[in-house]
Order: structure tokens, then sequence, then C-alpha cells
């Protein structure tokens, strides 16, 4: 057997990929949907993109695994899509944004610090394991940020709000940890005031 990464603390591998989500599975209207970048914006203004504009965008691919917070993890997912840096580049954020707020349809929403947002493996994925995303995994767009708990891993991704100043999202605001890092288990909101281990 070849050696593999180790896993997070807590981690394991089940036999399947679960489907996890809150609430329903929103159908997809190509001729309703769209992408906006909007808050704060360095030109002041939103942006909007159209399905098709969107498939149209350049798009790489990131290897990565992929970690829930109720401690499973998938190894070695192959996304596909377009990079958070790319989206930052046709839409720029002001020098005084600071965090994002990705929210979805239903109003799900995960905030990440901008750095996390602008690393070269979050992607906003079209495509897994060279198929285009299935509803429940959240097409036609999500987002993915594999170094943290996957419940930053936003499904069906309607926008993107830059933030001057950091907010929750869903699950912060319900107990989980604002930062959510699984290689240092930043599970819950009340290890926030722990000191650092
Ligand atoms: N819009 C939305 N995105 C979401 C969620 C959700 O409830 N709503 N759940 C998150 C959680 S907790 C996990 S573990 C992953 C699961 O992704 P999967 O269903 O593709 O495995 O989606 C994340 N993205
Ligand atoms: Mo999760």
């Amino acid at each position: 057997m070849e050696a593999e990464e180790p896993l997070p603390p807590g981690q394991h591998v089940p036999r399947d990929w679960p489907v996890l989500h809150y609430g329903r599975v929103p159908r997809f209207r190509p001729e309703r949907w769209d992408l906006r970048v909007q808050g704060a914006t360095a030109s002041g203004r939103e942006s909007r993109w159209t399905w098709p504009e969107v498939a149209a965008m350049e798009r790489e691919r990131v290897t990565a695994d992929f970690h829930c917070v109720t401690r499973f993890s998938i190894r070695g997912v192959l996304w596909e899509g377009v990079r958070a840096t790319t989206l930052a580049t046709l839409a720029a954020p002001a020098d005084d944004a600071t965090h994002v707020m990705v929210w979805a349809e239903y109003g799900y929403s995960a905030n990440l610090r901008m750095s996390d947002f602008l690393t070269d493996t979050s992607l906003l994925a079209t495509h897994r394991d060279g198929e285009p995303l299935t509803s429940e995994h959240g097409a036609p767009l999500r987002m993915v940020v594999p170094h943290l708990y996957a419940w930053k891993s936003v499904k069906w991704v309607r926008a993107i709000e830059y933030l001057i100043a950091d907010r929750r999202g869903f699950w912060e605001e319900r107990g989980y940890h604002n930062v959510a890092d699984p290689w240092l288990e930043q599970r819950y909101s009340y290890q926030e005031e722990l000191p650092p281990a």
C-alpha cells in the first residue's frame, strides 16, 4: 500500500461520499441565475454575470482532500472551476476589504478571511472528478476551500460579498468556529476563546 498523507485529527474516510446540507436542493434555472460580486468592491459597483458568462470563464483544476466537521474526509477530490483569485481580478475588492461572505440560494452563507478566499486552491467549482457537479453537490457553482472545514465550501453560490469587517455566516452564528482550520481542529466557536494549544 502506498503511504498516504495524514488526515486532520479526528477524521476518517467513509465508504461513500455523503451529501450534506441544510434545507432543500435548489433547482437551477439558467435564465434566472446570476453570480454577483458586491459589497466593498474597488470600483464601488456590483458586478453581475449570467450563467453562460460564468461557464466561459477560465477554469483551473485542484486536487485536494475534503474535510467535514462531522468527521468524514474524502480523499483526493479533483475539482475544476474558476479560481477565486480570477474572480477577484474581474471584480477587485477595495483595499480595506478583509473578509468575504459567500452567499448561496436560500440565504445560506459562510464567511472567509480574504486570505483564505484568495488562496490558489480556492475555487468556484463547476466540475468534480471530470463531471459537471450534480444538483445535490452544488450545481451549477459551488465554493471549494479545501484547507478549511467543508461548511465553508458553500454549494449553490450566488454572490460573493466583500466585507470591511468580519461577520459570521450561517454555521458560524450557530456555534461553529469562525475560521475552521481542520488541522487545528477548529470545530466550535467556544474554542475561539481558548488560548492556543
Ligand atoms: N448552500 C449550502 N452549502 C453547503 C451546505 C449547506 O447546508 N448549504 N453544507 C456544507 C457542509 S456542512 C458540507 S460538509 C458540504 C458537503 O458537501 P457535499 O454535499 O458535496 O458532500 O457542503 C457545505 N456547503
Ligand atoms: Mo459539513
